[in-house]
């Protein structure tokens, strides 16, 4: 059934790659290949797109994309073009799409745990990887592969231990990551002098070991902070979202099935954002994967940007202290309108890219019609999707008045059990090790440069100002 609706949604995306050109690379990369093991596929993948870099270097370096305002060096360098980012594209309307694909076709053609499941964040793991939709077996494969490197050495949980224990989450989880970069592959690779040729092969060792271990160290951290430290060993029959779920303590079906769409769906979103740009820029020093996510993580942990799931759950809460669970559109109006007014904006809402409602929170919205259509806070999250975004168009100046990703994940989570809104931005980050990872690893194959962008002084943009003028 499900190889049934793939093939025809492939052959539609053929279809369409007729009359839009730009397409066709898509589709040549999403066709599977037999290839069990990921390595393989990527060794034989490597050498043709060292060869199309190489191509848009040499014929079309000098062509232009669009010029720079002092806007936008103003503004945080909102819409301007300069980076590569190999696994997935932003559109400001349409939203993701993970190597060509959107969410809904990725929820069609990437293998499940089962029939009409969510899809498997290996199976996207794999897609970012290698551009191609894989199989079940192809995953299953993975699934094993990574549960194997999924061994932590003993030094990062007594490092994290070394933390009070009520420490911010995000910094014991940065801090475990960090420790787990004592095993780095490049390091020692780097240190014996290996060939810039051959940079990806420990990026790829160090990625997949990353990927494997960070929910085993983010598992820890929830048991030793909320269950006094009993930790959970992982299930070998189970996959990495499942696994997930499992490790934090949590082992509804649901829950397992809530937690691979969970993963799968923050794992990318381009590369301007805070967290994967940050990822790239530090690995543009060569610094090795664990270093690079590390720092990743650090801004992922900020308020405008990964925590704001985190804010999120917590102002519903706090609504909730003020007005109760019942409360009416009137007072949901005016929790809003308070908010505005103390200087703070609304978490969950807004975009510095999207224009529409995020995808991911459409999926999220579709899972709980599905699951807990009468649970009282998800009725508190549709009401804030007809109130909010009005009164923010209302301001005049917020370019996005719709919810994103973070306005949804957390009532889900707390609907299973997982109510501790200091941890989702964890949640959060273990899913961003596997676009983050994917991408550094293809960062390496490609031989991409030290990122070294020009800054300039309000003095130097005001003398240019007037030369302009
Ligand atoms: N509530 C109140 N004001 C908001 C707002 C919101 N949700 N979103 C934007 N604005 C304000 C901005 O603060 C800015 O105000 P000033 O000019 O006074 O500084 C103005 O509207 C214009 O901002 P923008 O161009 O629309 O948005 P930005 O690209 O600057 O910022 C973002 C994007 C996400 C930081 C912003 O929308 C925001 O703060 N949202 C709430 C936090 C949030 O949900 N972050 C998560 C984003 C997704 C993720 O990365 O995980």
């Amino acid at each position: 059934m499900v190889f049934h609706r793939s093939v025809s949604l492939l052959s539609k995306l053929r279809s369409r790659s007729v009359q839009q050109p730009g397409l066709l690379n898509t589709v040549r990369w999403l066709q599977a290949s037999s290839e069990v093991d990921i390595r393989s596929q990527l060794k034989e993948l490597i050498p043709e797109q060292q060869e199309r870099i190489k191509k848009l270097k040499s014929e079309h370096g000098k062509v232009q994309l669009g010029s720079i305002t002092v806007d936008m060096v103003l503004g945080g360098m909102r819409g301007m073009t300069g980076l590569l980012w190999e696994t997935s594209l932003l559109d400001p309307e349409e939203g993701i799409r993970f190597r060509g694909l959107s969410i809904p076709e990725c929820q069609k053609l990437l293998p499940a745990a089962k029939p009409r499941g969510q899809p498997l964040p290996e199976g996207l793991l794999w897609l970012l990887l290698t551009g191609k939709v894989p199989t079940k077996e192809q995953v299953d494969a993975l699934s094993e592969e990574l549960r194997r490197r999924a061994t932590v050495p003993d030094h990062v949980y007594k490092t994290i231990d070394a933390l009070p224990v009520n420490a911010h989450p995000m910094t014991q989880f940065t801090t475990g990551v960090m420790a787990l970069q004592v095993q780095s592959e490049f390091q020692k690779a780097y240190e014996k002098g290996i060939h810039k040729s051959q940079y990806w092969e420990p990026t790829f060792e160090d990625s997949l070991n990353l990927i494997a271990r960070v929910p085993v160290v983010a598992a820890y951290i929830y048991r030793r902070m909320y269950k006094n430290g009993e930790v959970i060993p992982m299930d070998v029959s189970l996959d990495y979202g499942g696994n997930f779920a499992h490790m934090l303590g949590y082992d509804s079906p649901a829950m397992l099935e809530l937690m691979r769409l969970y993963v799968t769906i923050h794992s990318d979103h381009e590369g301007g954002n805070v967290s994967a740009h940050t990822a790239h820029l530090v690995g543009s020093a060569l610094s090795d994967p664990y270093l690079s996510f590390a720092a990743a993580l650090n801004g992922l942990a900020g308020p405008l940007h990964g925590l704001a799931n985190q804010e999120v759950f917590l102002w519903i809460k706090s609504m909730i202290q003020e007005w109760g669970e019942n409360m009416t559109e009137e007072d949901l109006e005016a929790f809003v309108y308070k908010t505005l007014e103390s200087g703070k904006v609304i978490p969950g809402f807004g975009h510095g890219v999207l224009r529409k409602t995020d995808p991911r929170y459409m999926c999220q919205r579709e899972f709980a019609l599905k699951y807990l259509p009468g649970d009282p806070l998800f009725r508190l999250v549709s009401l804030l999707y007809e109130i909010v975004p009005p009164i923010l168009l209302e301001l005049g100046k917020v370019k996005n008045p719709w919810p994103n990703v973070d306005a949804h994940s957390g009532v889900l989570l707390s609907y299973y059990g997982l109510t501790e809104a200091r941890y989702f931005t964890v949640l959060f980050g273990v899913s961003r090790s596997i676009g983050i990872c994917s991408q550094l690893i293809w960062d390496r194959a490609l031989g991409l440069p030290l990122e070294r962008p020009k800054s300039v002084t309000m003095e130097w943009l005001e003398n240019h100002c007037k030369k302009a003028a």
